[in-house]
């Protein structure tokens, strides 16, 4: 008999929300209750495609903002043949940023609507969960200065929040926010209630397809 499929969560949010952090605890919380789960994020920075993104989000090259948006979604169809493989072989992906930042960020660019930002990632795997780690954007400046990479400025981010608020009114898509300006435990124990039931929801149901 096939073993039952892991599930597909995503955290997202604006920077200084606690994704990554947040990530690496679930995973350990996963594990720890015997379901076996693995962190992955996007941009993947390792591959060819995610050098290429690393370098211009670190400011080192200039890449056109269509192209551009189109690599990172690149990144993500390139991993997607080992995401389905993993979900098969019922491990839960954790996944810090998915195609939600990849519309969010270059949508709140001049000239772009959300519509052809969400175009090239049509089809990809469908995340079961997407958790939206909500701070806003004073919350976010108290924990401190951006860091140096393109993008990490307070009115960017502002942008980016509010085309987040766009995508998620689309009910096709199992969003749930959670308030990200609790303390690390409590934001937590709140993502890991949402995950375990999700977990126990996914294992029945087959894959679905993003935005289609
Ligand atoms: N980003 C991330 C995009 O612009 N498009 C995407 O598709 C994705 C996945 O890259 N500022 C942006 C959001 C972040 C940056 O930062 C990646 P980090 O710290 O590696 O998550």
């Amino acid at each position: 008999m096939a073993c039952k499929r892991g599930a597909l969560i995503v955290l997202e949010g604006v920077d200084k929300a606690g994704k990554t952090t947040q990530c690496n605890r679930l995973v350990q919380a996963l594990q720890q209750s015997g379901r076996p789960a693995e962190m992955m994020r996007f941009p993947d920075r390792t591959t060819t495609i995610g050098q290429l993104i690393s370098a211009y989000l670190e400011k080192k090259s200039d890449l056109e903002d269509h192209a551009v948006h189109l690599l990172f979604s690149a990144n993500r169809w390139e991993l997607v043949p080992l995401m389905k493989k993993k979900l098969e072989q019922g491990i839960t992906l954790v996944v810090d940023r998915y195609a939600f930042s990849g519309v969010a960020f270059t949508s709140a660019k001049p000239g772009f609507c959300l519509d052809w930002c969400m175009k090239p990632d049509v089809g990809l795997p469908k995340p079961d969960l997407v958790m939206f780690l909500q701070l806003s954007p004073a919350e976010a400046a108290l924990r401190g200065q951006f860091g140096e990479e393109r993008y990490e400025t307070s009115v960017f981010q502002r942008a980016v929040q509010q085309k987040f608020d766009q995508l998620r009114k689309d009910p096709a898509v199992n969003w749930q926010v959670i308030d990200a300006s609790q303390s690390v435990e409590d934001v937590h124990e709140n993502i890991s209630t949402h995950s375990l039931n999700t977990v126990n929801a996914a294992q029945n149901r087959p894959l679905g397809e993003l935005w289609k």
